[in-house]
């Protein structure tokens, strides 16, 4: 997969070529990005890229101009490879989810444009925008972060990216139910032992056990995942009479609730 950032930042991308799992891929070619600044396509002696917006208010507005030059070189450099979809990150865009992650993967080439101050000029993003993306309703100082949230989220799918491609399965969302908790040496630490079904031996009872956990969890802290999941026929006749037994305890809450 290939990415084609534009950014005035191009150092923080090296968060995810460099590091990690993520990096381990970039060395071995399963996927490239290459950041285009904006401010290398500026022709005035000030390599100005934004300016105060039309109307008045507070902030700065990203010149059009910088940033179009900026995605036509991205395009001459891909070429004659099919056009990539453009996103801008944005906080008006839709919100990233592992759905929409999904519907990205499938996607050789995307273009990500990680704006910086207030805004762009509208008509950059009406004439080369093809969908908005928001990381979720919080503020951040620019797209950058939210660009390289979605690269992680699309890149530890690529197969041999992540060691293991069942992990990769068995993540939160993957199945829609957040993880069960997890327990590694020492069998006791600060007084609290491991459970003592996960020292038992029995496959099929720890199996269950995590199940279980999964859903009491998920019922606990997302009850609308519950419900999606519900609605969506991936709980069985067993996870539904565990949750049912689980609702009467969750209706007269622990003396300490999470
Ligand atoms: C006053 C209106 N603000 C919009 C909510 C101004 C503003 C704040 C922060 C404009 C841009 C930014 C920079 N943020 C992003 O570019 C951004 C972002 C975010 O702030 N939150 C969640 N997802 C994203 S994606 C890009």
């Amino acid at each position: 997969m290939r990415f084609d950032v534009l950014s005035i930042f191009p150092d923080m991308f090296q968060a995810v070529t460099g590091q990690g799992v993520t990096g381990r891929g970039h060395q071995q070619g399963l996927w490239s990005c290459r950041v285009w600044n904006p401010r290398d396509f500026t022709e005035d002696n000030y390599r100005r890229i934004d300016d105060r917006p039309y109307g008045g208010g507070p902030g700065m507005v990203m010149l059009p101009g910088p940033l179009g030059l900026a995605l036509d070189a991205a395009n001459r450099d891909r070429a004659p490879a099919a056009p990539a979809p453009v996103l801008l990150l944005s906080p008006q865009g839709r919100r990233l989810d592992q759905a929409l992650v999904s519907e990205l993967a499938s996607q050789p080439a995307l273009t990500l444009i990680a704006g910086r101050y207030e805004a762009l000029d509208q008509r950059f993003i009406d004439r080369r925008v093809d969908l908005e993306v928001s990381a979720g309703d919080f503020v951040v100082s620019g797209g950058e972060l939210p660009a390289m949230l979605l690269i992680d989220a699309l890149v530890r799918r690529i197969p041999g990216v992540v060691n293991d491609g069942e992990s990769v399965l068995q993540d939160s969302f993957e199945d829609g139910l957040l993880d069960c908790p997890h327990y590694t040496r020492p069998e006791s630490f600060e007084g609290m032992e491991v459970p003592a079904i996960l020292l038992s031996g029995n496959h099929a009872r720890i199996a269950r056990w995590r199940r279980e956990r999964k859903l009491e969890i998920t019922a606990r802290r997302r009850p609308d995942l519950i419900e999606a999941a519900r609605s969506s026929g991936r709980l069985d006749a067993v996870d539904l009479r565990f949750l049912a037994s689980l609702a009467a305890q969750l209706d007269k809450p622990p003396v300490d609730p999470l």
